[in-house]
Protein backbone atom coordinates (compact mmCIF):
# COMPACT_ATOMS: atom_id res chain seq x y z
CA UNK A 1 0.00 0.00 0.00
CA UNK A 2 1.37 3.50 -1.27
CA UNK A 3 0.36 6.99 0.10
CA UNK A 4 -0.71 8.12 -2.92
CA UNK A 5 -2.12 4.29 -4.81
CA UNK A 6 -4.70 5.34 -7.43
CA UNK A 7 -3.99 8.19 -8.40
CA UNK A 8 -2.95 8.30 -12.12
CA UNK A 9 -0.74 11.41 -13.09
CA UNK A 10 -0.62 12.65 -16.56
CA UNK A 11 2.69 13.45 -16.83
CA UNK A 12 3.56 15.95 -20.03
CA UNK A 13 7.09 17.09 -18.17
CA UNK A 14 10.21 17.56 -19.75
CA UNK A 15 13.98 18.40 -18.48
CA UNK A 16 14.59 18.94 -14.45
CA UNK A 17 11.59 20.47 -12.80
CA UNK A 18 8.41 18.46 -13.86
CA UNK A 19 10.07 15.31 -14.01
CA UNK A 20 11.51 15.89 -10.40
CA UNK A 21 7.80 16.27 -9.54
CA UNK A 22 6.42 13.60 -10.87
CA UNK A 23 9.19 11.24 -9.77
CA UNK A 24 8.44 12.09 -5.73
CA UNK A 25 4.67 11.64 -6.62
CA UNK A 26 5.30 8.21 -8.70
CA UNK A 27 7.68 7.31 -5.26
CA UNK A 28 4.67 7.98 -3.40
CA UNK A 29 3.08 5.62 -5.19
CA UNK A 30 1.00 7.54 -7.89
CA UNK A 31 1.03 5.92 -11.55
CA UNK A 32 3.03 8.06 -13.53
CA UNK A 33 2.56 7.71 -17.19
CA UNK A 34 5.06 10.07 -19.04
CA UNK A 35 3.80 11.45 -22.54
CA UNK A 36 6.74 11.72 -24.88
CA UNK A 37 6.60 12.67 -28.34
CA UNK A 38 7.81 9.53 -30.61
CA UNK A 39 10.99 8.93 -31.36
CA UNK A 40 12.49 11.91 -29.63
CA UNK A 41 11.02 11.86 -26.36
CA UNK A 42 12.55 14.00 -23.06
CA UNK A 43 15.31 15.89 -24.63
CA UNK A 44 17.41 15.23 -21.52
CA UNK A 45 17.57 11.29 -22.66
CA UNK A 46 20.10 12.54 -24.83
CA UNK A 47 22.07 15.27 -22.99
CA UNK A 48 24.96 15.02 -21.38
CA UNK A 49 25.87 11.51 -22.66
CA UNK A 50 28.12 9.25 -21.08
CA UNK A 51 27.37 5.99 -22.62
CA UNK A 52 26.91 6.11 -26.10
CA UNK A 53 23.58 5.25 -27.44
CA UNK A 54 21.63 4.91 -24.01
CA UNK A 55 19.51 7.06 -22.23
CA UNK A 56 21.59 9.51 -20.11
CA UNK A 57 21.93 9.45 -16.17
CA UNK A 58 20.43 13.31 -16.50
CA UNK A 59 17.19 11.16 -17.68
CA UNK A 60 17.37 8.34 -15.67
CA UNK A 61 18.00 10.29 -12.73
CA UNK A 62 14.86 12.30 -12.60
CA UNK A 63 12.05 9.59 -14.60
CA UNK A 64 12.21 6.48 -11.94
CA UNK A 65 9.37 4.78 -11.37
CA UNK A 66 7.32 6.21 -14.39
CA UNK A 67 5.72 4.54 -17.48
CA UNK A 68 6.42 6.04 -21.12
CA UNK A 69 3.88 6.83 -24.09
CA UNK A 70 4.90 7.73 -27.35
CA UNK A 71 2.12 10.29 -28.37
CA UNK A 72 2.12 12.32 -31.07
CA UNK A 73 -0.12 15.28 -29.00
CA UNK A 74 -0.09 17.31 -32.86
CA UNK A 75 -1.77 14.60 -34.81
CA UNK A 76 -5.76 14.04 -35.02
CA UNK A 77 -5.56 10.56 -33.41
CA UNK A 78 -2.87 11.43 -31.08
CA UNK A 79 -5.47 14.39 -29.75
CA UNK A 80 -8.11 11.74 -29.38
CA UNK A 81 -5.91 9.17 -27.37
CA UNK A 82 -4.50 12.34 -25.24
CA UNK A 83 -8.26 13.12 -24.70
CA UNK A 84 -9.10 9.79 -23.48
CA UNK A 85 -5.81 9.77 -21.26
CA UNK A 86 -7.00 13.31 -19.65
CA UNK A 87 -10.39 11.80 -18.79
CA UNK A 88 -8.87 8.72 -16.89
CA UNK A 89 -6.02 10.61 -14.97
CA UNK A 90 -6.37 12.50 -11.75
CA UNK A 91 -3.53 15.24 -12.35
CA UNK A 92 -2.30 16.21 -15.51
CA UNK A 93 1.56 17.33 -14.96
CA UNK A 94 3.48 20.28 -17.12
CA UNK A 95 6.58 22.24 -18.00
CA UNK A 96 5.87 23.57 -21.22
CA UNK A 97 7.10 26.80 -22.62
CA UNK A 98 3.78 29.06 -22.24
CA UNK A 99 1.37 29.30 -23.73
CA UNK A 100 2.54 25.14 -25.46
CA UNK A 101 -0.77 23.84 -24.21
CA UNK A 102 -2.75 25.99 -25.69
CA UNK A 103 -1.55 25.84 -28.85
CA UNK A 104 -1.72 22.34 -28.69
CA UNK A 105 -5.23 22.45 -28.20
CA UNK A 106 -5.60 21.92 -24.39
CA UNK A 107 -5.77 24.50 -22.65
CA UNK A 108 -7.42 24.69 -19.22
CA UNK A 109 -10.67 25.01 -20.26
CA UNK A 110 -10.77 22.23 -22.60
CA UNK A 111 -9.42 20.29 -19.93
CA UNK A 112 -11.65 21.10 -17.56
CA UNK A 113 -14.41 19.85 -20.74
CA UNK A 114 -12.93 17.01 -20.54
CA UNK A 115 -12.69 16.24 -17.04
CA UNK A 116 -13.69 18.99 -14.36
CA UNK A 117 -11.76 16.21 -11.88
CA UNK A 118 -8.63 17.03 -13.66
CA UNK A 119 -6.17 19.07 -11.67
CA UNK A 120 -3.54 20.81 -13.68
CA UNK A 121 -0.32 21.59 -12.53
CA UNK A 122 2.56 23.74 -14.37
CA UNK A 123 5.57 25.03 -13.64
CA UNK A 124 7.04 28.40 -15.22
CA UNK A 125 9.79 30.66 -14.86
CA UNK A 126 7.62 33.58 -13.89
CA UNK A 127 4.03 34.30 -12.35
CA UNK A 128 1.86 36.24 -14.31
CA UNK A 129 2.84 39.77 -15.60
CA UNK A 130 6.06 40.83 -17.39
CA UNK A 131 7.84 37.99 -17.84
CA UNK A 132 4.94 35.21 -17.97
CA UNK A 133 5.88 34.35 -21.52
CA UNK A 134 9.98 33.51 -20.83
CA UNK A 135 11.58 30.39 -21.11
CA UNK A 136 13.22 29.49 -18.43
CA UNK A 137 16.12 27.77 -17.15
CA UNK A 138 17.66 26.46 -13.66
CA UNK A 139 20.15 29.82 -13.52
CA UNK A 140 17.82 32.03 -14.63
CA UNK A 141 15.34 31.56 -12.14
CA UNK A 142 18.45 31.80 -9.53
CA UNK A 143 19.38 34.85 -10.84
CA UNK A 144 15.73 36.27 -10.93
CA UNK A 145 14.41 34.68 -7.72
CA UNK A 146 16.95 36.82 -5.49
CA UNK A 147 19.59 34.05 -5.00
CA UNK A 148 22.51 34.73 -7.31
CA UNK A 149 22.70 38.55 -5.67
CA UNK A 150 22.92 37.53 -2.36
CA UNK A 151 25.43 34.40 -3.01
CA UNK A 152 29.37 34.66 -3.31
CA UNK A 153 31.99 36.98 -2.01
CA UNK A 154 31.51 40.20 -1.12
CA UNK A 155 34.09 41.40 -3.49
CA UNK A 156 33.35 39.21 -6.13
CA UNK A 157 30.60 38.30 -8.74
CA UNK A 158 26.96 37.43 -8.07
CA UNK A 159 27.17 33.66 -7.83
CA UNK A 160 24.66 30.97 -8.78
CA UNK A 161 24.68 27.58 -6.34
CA UNK A 162 25.03 23.90 -7.62
CA UNK A 163 22.12 22.87 -5.67
CA UNK A 164 18.74 23.21 -8.50
CA UNK A 165 16.68 25.23 -6.45
CA UNK A 166 15.10 26.43 -9.63
CA UNK A 167 14.41 23.31 -11.22
CA UNK A 168 14.37 20.43 -8.75
CA UNK A 169 13.15 23.07 -5.96
CA UNK A 170 10.50 23.97 -8.50
CA UNK A 171 9.61 20.67 -8.81
CA UNK A 172 9.02 20.16 -5.04
CA UNK A 173 6.86 22.92 -4.70
CA UNK A 174 4.59 22.06 -7.07
CA UNK A 175 4.40 18.47 -5.77
CA UNK A 176 3.27 19.71 -2.78
CA UNK A 177 0.34 22.14 -4.40
CA UNK A 178 -0.61 19.00 -6.49
CA UNK A 179 -1.39 16.65 -3.04
CA UNK A 180 -3.13 19.73 -1.67
CA UNK A 181 -5.26 20.36 -4.29
CA UNK A 182 -5.93 16.54 -4.64
CA UNK A 183 -7.17 17.00 -1.06
CA UNK A 184 -9.28 19.68 -1.59
CA UNK A 185 -10.59 17.58 -4.64
CA UNK A 186 -11.64 14.89 -1.82
CA UNK A 187 -14.33 17.57 -0.30
CA UNK A 188 -15.26 19.69 -3.37
CA UNK A 189 -15.10 17.24 -6.36
CA UNK A 190 -13.71 19.93 -8.76
CA UNK A 191 -10.04 19.94 -10.07
CA UNK A 192 -7.78 23.45 -10.48
CA UNK A 193 -4.97 24.66 -11.69
CA UNK A 194 -1.57 24.73 -9.81
CA UNK A 195 0.76 27.02 -10.25
CA UNK A 196 4.65 27.07 -9.36
CA UNK A 197 6.79 29.77 -10.71
CA UNK A 198 10.35 28.93 -10.47
CA UNK A 199 11.37 32.79 -9.49
CA UNK A 200 8.32 32.40 -6.79
CA UNK A 201 10.56 29.02 -5.55
CA UNK A 202 13.47 30.07 -5.30
CA UNK A 203 12.84 33.67 -3.75
CA UNK A 204 10.57 31.20 -1.03
CA UNK A 205 14.01 29.54 -0.45
CA UNK A 206 15.56 32.63 -0.12
CA UNK A 207 13.42 34.11 2.46
CA UNK A 208 16.34 34.79 5.22
CA UNK A 209 17.63 37.35 2.67
CA UNK A 210 14.61 39.29 2.05
CA UNK A 211 14.40 39.68 6.16
CA UNK A 212 17.92 40.69 5.88
CA UNK A 213 16.66 43.23 3.44
CA UNK A 214 14.10 44.94 5.45
CA UNK A 215 16.41 44.84 8.48
CA UNK A 216 19.20 46.60 6.74
CA UNK A 217 16.61 49.62 6.93
CA UNK A 218 17.35 49.19 10.86
CA UNK A 219 20.86 49.65 10.44
CA UNK A 220 24.03 47.42 9.76
CA UNK A 221 23.70 43.81 9.78
CA UNK A 222 25.96 42.79 12.72
CA UNK A 223 26.15 39.36 11.56
CA UNK A 224 27.12 39.52 8.49
CA UNK A 225 31.05 39.34 8.46
CA UNK A 226 31.36 43.02 6.60
CA UNK A 227 29.91 44.52 10.07
CA UNK A 228 33.18 43.09 12.14
CA UNK A 229 35.72 44.25 9.33
CA UNK A 230 34.01 47.84 9.34
CA UNK A 231 33.05 47.60 5.23
CA UNK A 232 29.77 49.53 5.20
CA UNK A 233 26.76 47.97 3.90
CA UNK A 234 24.55 49.00 0.88
CA UNK A 235 21.23 49.73 0.20
CA UNK A 236 20.82 45.59 -0.76
CA UNK A 237 20.95 42.74 0.86
CA UNK A 238 24.85 41.88 0.50
CA UNK A 239 27.04 38.90 -0.82
CA UNK A 240 27.78 36.98 2.72
CA UNK A 241 31.00 34.42 1.60
CA UNK A 242 30.45 31.69 3.85
CA UNK A 243 29.09 33.46 6.74
CA UNK A 244 25.81 31.43 8.12
CA UNK A 245 22.25 32.63 7.25
CA UNK A 246 21.56 32.91 11.17
CA UNK A 247 22.14 35.01 14.03
CA UNK A 248 25.50 32.88 14.72
CA UNK A 249 28.66 33.28 13.10
CA UNK A 250 29.82 30.73 10.97
CA UNK A 251 32.30 30.00 8.34
CA UNK A 252 34.05 27.64 6.32
CA UNK A 253 37.38 26.21 7.79
CA UNK A 254 40.84 24.16 6.50
CA UNK A 255 40.98 20.65 7.81
CA UNK A 256 44.20 18.06 8.01
CA UNK A 257 44.61 17.53 3.91
CA UNK A 258 43.61 20.91 2.46
CA UNK A 259 46.94 22.01 0.25
CA UNK A 260 45.91 18.64 -1.72
CA UNK A 261 42.54 17.91 -1.28
CA UNK A 262 39.34 20.66 -2.26
CA UNK A 263 37.26 19.14 0.40
CA UNK A 264 39.38 18.37 3.01
CA UNK A 265 37.10 21.98 4.84
CA UNK A 266 34.47 21.72 7.73
CA UNK A 267 31.80 24.14 8.38
CA UNK A 268 31.94 25.51 11.92
CA UNK A 269 29.60 27.60 14.02
CA UNK A 270 30.13 29.61 16.72
CA UNK A 271 27.10 28.69 18.64
CA UNK A 272 26.67 31.58 21.67
CA UNK A 273 25.36 28.40 23.56
CA UNK A 274 28.90 26.26 23.50
CA UNK A 275 31.22 29.31 23.28
CA UNK A 276 32.97 27.77 26.45
CA UNK A 277 32.89 24.46 24.84
CA UNK A 278 34.69 25.67 22.13
CA UNK A 279 36.87 27.44 24.00
CA UNK A 280 37.91 24.31 25.32
CA UNK A 281 38.09 22.45 22.44
CA UNK A 282 40.43 24.85 20.76
CA UNK A 283 42.84 25.46 23.50
CA UNK A 284 41.59 28.90 24.54
CA UNK A 285 40.34 28.90 28.28
CA UNK A 286 41.20 31.95 29.33
CA UNK A 287 38.97 33.67 25.92
CA UNK A 288 35.69 32.02 28.33
CA UNK A 289 35.70 35.19 30.63
CA UNK A 290 38.05 37.50 28.32
CA UNK A 291 37.06 40.92 28.09
CA UNK A 292 36.02 41.88 24.45
CA UNK A 293 35.57 38.14 23.88
CA UNK A 294 33.05 36.81 26.59
CA UNK A 295 29.97 37.50 24.70
CA UNK A 296 28.72 37.36 20.80
CA UNK A 297 27.98 41.46 20.64
CA UNK A 298 31.56 41.66 21.79
CA UNK A 299 33.45 38.89 19.30
CA UNK A 300 31.55 40.99 16.44
CA UNK A 301 34.59 42.74 15.37
CA UNK A 302 37.11 40.16 16.08
CA UNK A 303 35.46 37.24 14.16
CA UNK A 304 38.63 36.98 11.78
CA UNK A 305 40.70 36.25 14.79
CA UNK A 306 38.79 34.00 16.44
CA UNK A 307 37.78 32.04 13.28
CA UNK A 308 41.99 32.54 12.63
CA UNK A 309 42.48 30.43 16.02
CA UNK A 310 39.74 27.61 14.95
CA UNK A 311 40.94 27.03 12.12
CA UNK A 312 44.73 26.49 13.49
CA UNK A 313 42.99 23.97 15.06
CA UNK A 314 40.64 22.71 12.64
CA UNK A 315 43.83 22.14 10.05
CA UNK A 316 45.45 19.99 13.04
CA UNK A 317 42.40 17.40 12.13
CA UNK A 318 40.61 15.68 9.72
CA UNK A 319 36.79 16.94 8.53
CA UNK A 320 35.49 14.09 10.22
CA UNK A 321 37.63 14.03 13.67
CA UNK A 322 36.35 17.53 13.16
CA UNK A 323 32.70 16.38 13.94
CA UNK A 324 33.73 13.59 16.62
CA UNK A 325 35.13 15.93 18.60
CA UNK A 326 32.69 18.54 18.05
CA UNK A 327 29.45 16.88 18.26
CA UNK A 328 29.44 15.43 21.79
CA UNK A 329 29.84 19.05 22.67
CA UNK A 330 26.81 20.03 20.31
CA UNK A 331 29.41 22.41 18.89
CA UNK A 332 27.68 22.79 15.18
CA UNK A 333 30.09 21.41 12.70
CA UNK A 334 29.67 19.63 9.38
CA UNK A 335 32.71 18.37 6.86
CA UNK A 336 32.33 19.36 3.40
CA UNK A 337 31.55 16.18 1.78
CA UNK A 338 32.66 15.86 -2.39
CA UNK A 339 30.19 13.67 -4.17
CA UNK A 340 32.61 11.01 -4.23
CA UNK A 341 32.33 10.51 -0.55
CA UNK A 342 28.11 10.95 -0.64
CA UNK A 343 28.06 8.02 -3.45
CA UNK A 344 30.44 6.01 -1.22
CA UNK A 345 28.85 6.52 2.07
CA UNK A 346 27.19 3.16 3.34
CA UNK A 347 24.44 5.12 5.54
CA UNK A 348 23.52 6.94 2.65
CA UNK A 349 22.77 3.59 1.34
CA UNK A 350 21.30 1.86 4.04
CA UNK A 351 18.85 4.63 4.23
CA UNK A 352 17.66 4.60 0.33
CA UNK A 353 18.89 7.93 0.06
CA UNK A 354 21.52 6.61 -2.57
CA UNK A 355 20.49 3.72 -4.20
CA UNK A 356 21.58 1.63 -6.94
CA UNK A 357 19.57 0.97 -9.90
CA UNK A 358 20.29 -1.42 -12.96
CA UNK A 359 19.46 -0.28 -16.76
CA UNK A 360 18.71 -3.21 -18.93
CA UNK A 361 20.92 -0.61 -21.42
CA UNK A 362 23.22 1.01 -19.19
CA UNK A 363 23.64 -1.29 -16.14
CA UNK A 364 23.75 -0.64 -12.57
CA UNK A 365 24.20 3.33 -11.95
CA UNK A 366 23.41 5.08 -8.88
CA UNK A 367 20.40 7.88 -8.01
CA UNK A 368 19.31 9.48 -4.99
CA UNK A 369 16.03 8.13 -3.92
CA UNK A 370 13.32 9.89 -2.34
CA UNK A 371 14.51 11.90 0.14
CA UNK A 372 11.16 11.86 2.54
CA UNK A 373 10.29 8.76 4.41
CA UNK A 374 6.99 7.94 5.06
CA UNK A 375 6.84 5.11 7.57
CA UNK A 376 3.76 3.58 6.11
CA UNK A 377 4.48 4.09 2.58
CA UNK A 378 8.50 3.27 1.77
CA UNK A 379 9.69 4.16 -1.94
CA UNK A 380 11.62 1.41 -3.96
CA UNK A 381 13.35 3.27 -6.78
CA UNK A 382 12.94 1.31 -10.09
CA UNK A 383 14.53 2.48 -13.06
CA UNK A 384 13.62 5.19 -16.04
CA UNK A 385 11.17 4.02 -18.92
CA UNK A 386 12.70 3.56 -22.17
CA UNK A 387 11.14 5.85 -24.99
CA UNK A 388 7.76 4.20 -25.43
CA UNK A 389 8.35 1.23 -23.69
CA UNK A 390 4.74 1.09 -22.32
CA UNK A 391 2.96 2.78 -25.19
CA UNK A 392 0.89 -0.53 -25.83
CA UNK A 393 0.34 -1.49 -22.40
CA UNK A 394 -1.15 1.96 -21.76
CA UNK A 395 -3.35 2.32 -24.58
CA UNK A 396 -4.86 -1.83 -23.92
CA UNK A 397 -4.85 -1.40 -19.85
CA UNK A 398 -5.70 2.53 -18.94
CA UNK A 399 -7.43 3.28 -22.17
CA UNK A 400 -9.10 -0.20 -23.28
CA UNK A 401 -8.29 0.05 -26.57
CA UNK A 402 -8.45 -3.43 -28.73
CA UNK A 403 -5.73 -4.91 -30.19
CA UNK A 404 -7.13 -3.60 -33.93
CA UNK A 405 -7.80 -0.26 -33.03
CA UNK A 406 -4.53 -0.33 -30.88
CA UNK A 407 -3.14 -1.61 -34.74
CA UNK A 408 -4.61 1.56 -36.38
CA UNK A 409 -3.16 4.06 -33.97
CA UNK A 410 -0.05 3.07 -34.46
CA UNK A 411 -0.73 3.38 -38.59
CA UNK A 412 -2.12 6.95 -37.79
CA UNK A 413 1.51 7.68 -37.05
CA UNK A 414 0.47 8.92 -33.33
CA UNK A 415 2.32 6.49 -31.37
CA UNK A 416 5.90 5.81 -33.19
CA UNK A 417 7.23 2.08 -33.58
CA UNK A 418 4.71 -0.07 -31.32
CA UNK A 419 7.26 -2.35 -28.76
CA UNK A 420 4.90 -5.36 -28.79
CA UNK A 421 3.21 -6.69 -31.69
CA UNK A 422 -0.98 -6.05 -31.44
CA UNK A 423 -3.06 -8.95 -29.83
N1 LIG B 1 3.82 15.76 -29.25
C1 LIG B 1 3.88 16.83 -30.07
N2 LIG B 1 4.47 17.98 -29.71
C2 LIG B 1 5.03 18.04 -28.48
C3 LIG B 1 4.99 16.97 -27.59
C4 LIG B 1 4.35 15.78 -28.01
N3 LIG B 1 4.26 14.71 -27.24
N4 LIG B 1 5.62 17.32 -26.45
C5 LIG B 1 6.03 18.59 -26.63
N5 LIG B 1 5.68 19.03 -27.86
C6 LIG B 1 5.92 20.34 -28.44
C7 LIG B 1 5.27 21.45 -27.66
O1 LIG B 1 3.90 21.50 -27.91
C8 LIG B 1 6.02 22.65 -28.20
O2 LIG B 1 5.50 23.01 -29.45
P1 LIG B 1 5.11 24.52 -29.87
O3 LIG B 1 6.31 25.35 -29.59
O4 LIG B 1 4.80 24.39 -31.31
O5 LIG B 1 3.95 24.94 -29.06
C9 LIG B 1 7.41 22.08 -28.44
O6 LIG B 1 7.28 20.66 -28.36
C10 LIG B 1 8.52 22.49 -27.51
O7 LIG B 1 8.10 22.72 -26.20
P2 LIG B 1 8.83 23.78 -25.28
O8 LIG B 1 8.75 25.12 -25.93
O9 LIG B 1 8.31 23.65 -23.92
O10 LIG B 1 10.36 23.26 -25.32
P3 LIG B 1 11.70 24.09 -25.46
O11 LIG B 1 12.77 23.07 -25.51
O12 LIG B 1 11.68 25.07 -26.55
O13 LIG B 1 11.79 24.92 -24.08
C11 LIG B 1 11.92 25.12 -21.68
C12 LIG B 1 12.24 24.27 -22.92
C13 LIG B 1 12.27 24.30 -20.47
C14 LIG B 1 12.75 26.40 -21.70
C15 LIG B 1 10.43 25.51 -21.66
O14 LIG B 1 9.68 24.34 -21.77
C16 LIG B 1 10.02 26.28 -20.44
O15 LIG B 1 10.29 27.48 -20.29
N6 LIG B 1 9.32 25.61 -19.50
C17 LIG B 1 8.79 26.24 -18.31
C18 LIG B 1 9.87 26.52 -17.32
C19 LIG B 1 10.64 25.29 -16.94
O16 LIG B 1 10.13 24.28 -16.57
N7 LIG B 1 11.95 25.43 -16.98
C20 LIG B 1 12.81 24.40 -16.44
C21 LIG B 1 13.62 23.82 -17.46
S1 LIG B 1 14.69 22.68 -16.73
O17 LIG B 1 13.80 21.85 -15.75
Amino acid sequence: MKALKGVRILDFTHVQSGPTCTQLLAWFGADVIKVERPGVGDATRKQLVDVPGVDSLYFTMLNHNKRSIELNSKNETGKQVLTRLIRECDVLVENFAPGALDRMGFGWERIQEINPRMIMASVKGFGPGKYEDCKVYENVAQCAGGSASTTGDLDGLPMVTGAQIGDSGTGLHLALGIVSALFQREKTGRGQKVLAAMQDGVLNLCRVKLRDQQRLAAGPLKEYSQFGEGIPFGDATPRAGNDSGGGQPGRILKCKGWETDPNAYTYFITQAAVWEKICDVIGEPDWKAKEGYATPPERLDKLNEIFGRIEEWTMTKTKFEVMDICNPHDIPVGPILSMKEIAEDEGLRATGTVVEVDHPERGPYLTVGNPVKLSDSPSEVTRSPLLGEHTEEILRDVLGYSGEEIAQIGESGAVGDLKIAAE
